[in-house]
């Protein structure tokens, strides 16, 4: 088994169980968890024994909080389209096209993303205290791990728009009525029932159910997510983009001045 700093690891009952373990910074993802949840992902995968993976987030607070902001505020176009194109590549598609079904456990926020990779697992539970959103154009961003294609493949485009253009959250109750999540439970209940649908899943084929996962997946073409990454990149050179993620860190309303 790896090791791994940002990630807990456990397997029971031919169930694998991936935790992101950076509370204090509410899981939020940084290049070093993208990189481990692929090895994670990927290993997990490819062990016979594991049926089905369940991925959550450490502590009460947060699913995960989005990417990890201080890490990417520096980023310019070039490498905020590159690591939008990387980061797609080898964590969101790779979860969406797994062969093993995987699901997202919510057990707090999920934002930016932390809704991303929910959006891209096959099934998600949540906790009656999550909190969902893209809030990334209040940092002057655009959500650049599918979440503009996934989200409207999801719940519809008119939900999906006021959503992202609004920047805001919605409780686990109004995703539930939307059909982002397909259960909500107390949070004491949550892990417990992302166990038993794993237990469900498990009673069927697994061939047939990477099958499955494979012809669902084909209905949607690849050309938004390429034109995302293209956005993406284009919203690293903008005044807005600066000052969004500036005044996070200092905990303050941005100025956007549209440029
Ligand atoms: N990144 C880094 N640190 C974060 C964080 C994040 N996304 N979210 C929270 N934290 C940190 C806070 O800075 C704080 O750290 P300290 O100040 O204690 O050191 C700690 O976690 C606790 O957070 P708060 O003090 O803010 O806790 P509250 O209960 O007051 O608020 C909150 C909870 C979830 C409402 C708030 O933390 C929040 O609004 N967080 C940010 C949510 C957000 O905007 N997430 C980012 C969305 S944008 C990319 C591809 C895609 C993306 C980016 C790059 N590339 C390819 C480069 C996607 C971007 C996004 O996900």
């Amino acid at each position: 088994m790896n090791t791994y700093h940002n990630l807990l690891i456990e397997q029971k009952d031919q169930i694998g169980i991936i935790t992101i373990n950076r509370p204090k910074q509410l899981n939020a993802l940084n290049k070093q968890t993208i990189d481990e949840l692929h090895n994670a992902f990927t290993n997990l995968n490819k062990e016979k024994a594991v049926r089905v993976i369940i991925i959550t987030g450490s502590g009460s607070k947060a699913f995960v909080a989005g990417a990890d902001i201080k890490e990417f505020m520096h980023f310019n176009a070039e490498q905020g389209k590159e690591l939008a194109t990387t980061g797609q590549a080898i964590l969101f598609d790779l979860v969406e096209n797994l062969e093993t079904p995987v699901i997202a456990a919510i057990n707090g926020f999920a934002l930016g993303g932390g809704l991303e990779l929910a959006l891209a697992s096959h099934i998600r539970i949540a906790s009656d205290k999550a909190k969902m959103g893209l809030p990334e154009v209040s940092l002057g961003v655009i959500p650049g791990y599918g979440g503009t294609q996934r989200l409207a493949q999801i719940i519809g485009k008119g939900r999906a728009m006021d959503l992202i253009l609004s920047a805001s959250m919605i409780d686990a109750q109004k995703a539930l009525s939307y059909g982002l999540v397909t259960q909500v439970v107390p949070p004491e209940m949550l892990m417990e029932t992302a166990y038993k649908k794993a237990q469900k899943l498990m009673r069927n084929s697994p061939q047939a159910q990477a099958l499955a996962i494979k012809a669902v997946n084909a209905a949607y073409t690849k050309t938004g997510f390429e034109v995302e990454k293209e956005l993406f990149g284009q919203a690293f050179t903008t005044a807005d983009f600066e000052e969004g993620t500036k005044a996070f860190i200092e905990r303050r309303t941005p100025e956007f001045k549209g440029i």
